[in-house]
């Protein structure tokens, strides 16, 4: 199998934590595309994901070299590859539960928070960034700080994401911690909670790793 990502990029951060927490890292061939030089929106990539971005799982040519896209899709493929540990829950409410929390991190988080870098500050560049519009990106950045409100108050009451265990939810808040690092953002000091559970987040070495990527020259 391979992978297509961009080795510091949030999302594909996402797919990395679940391959290592799966074991699978080994299984897959990890293949960079510039985001700095446009290489997602070229059409050769584009046959390859449609929406043009980053990551893209493409599998063997038994599996017809079909490619994923979509980090909850391809933790979900790469979960039902490899029983344990699970990401995407056991019980029809667990599995339930899993997938609307990490609806809800890329809807008031992380993909505000994308949103923000991509229209309230220079993004990827004039070259890549054709429309920009800094009042709603600006707005999505308000609205990921009261996502990570919402979190901090998610997790006074229960320890994860989701719920009891971690899962591909907590991924998805973790993707958002990266890209908040990036674009400078910082987490509220009052979000107590949430916070703990960042630092709990960083004992899992699937996590650390991607904490500690240096990024490479554009
Ligand atoms: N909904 C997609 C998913 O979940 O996979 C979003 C993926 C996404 O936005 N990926 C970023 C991208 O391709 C990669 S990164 O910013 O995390 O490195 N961005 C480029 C662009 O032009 O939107």
């Amino acid at each position: 199998m391979k992978i297509y990502d961009w080795p510091t990029g949030p999302y594909p951060a996402r797919v990395r934590i679940a391959l290592a927490e799966k074991n699978l890292l080994s299984s897959v061939e990890f293949v960079p595309i510039n985001l700095w030089k446009g290489e997602h929106k070229t059409p050769g990539f584009l046959a390859k994901n449609y929406s043009g971005t980053l990551p893209v799982l493409e599998l063997d040519n038994g599996d017809n070299g079909i490619c994923l896209a979509e980090c909850t899709a391809i933790t979900v493929y790469l979960d039902a590859l490899v029983g344990e540990p699970t990401l995407t829950g056991r019980t029809p409410l667990e599995k339930g539960m899993i997938q609307m929390m990490t609806k809800r991190a890329e809807i008031e988080m992380l993909d505000a928070i994308s949103v923000y870098f991509h229209h309230a500050t220079p993004g990827l560049g004039p070259d890549v960034e054709v429309y920009q519009n800094r009042e709603w990106g600006l707005r999505q950045r308000d609205k990921a700080l009261r996502g990570m409100h919402y979190f901090d108050g998610v997790l006074k009451k229960q320890p994860f994401i989701a719920g009891e265990a971690f899962s591909m939810a907590d991924i998805a808040v973790i993707g958002g911690f990266i890209f908040a690092k990036a674009v400078e953002l910082p987490i509220p000091q009052e979000c107590e909670a949430l916070l703990a559970w960042f630092a709990r987040m960083q004992e899992r070495p699937s996590v650390r790793a991607q904490l500690s990527i240096v990024p490479p020259k554009h």
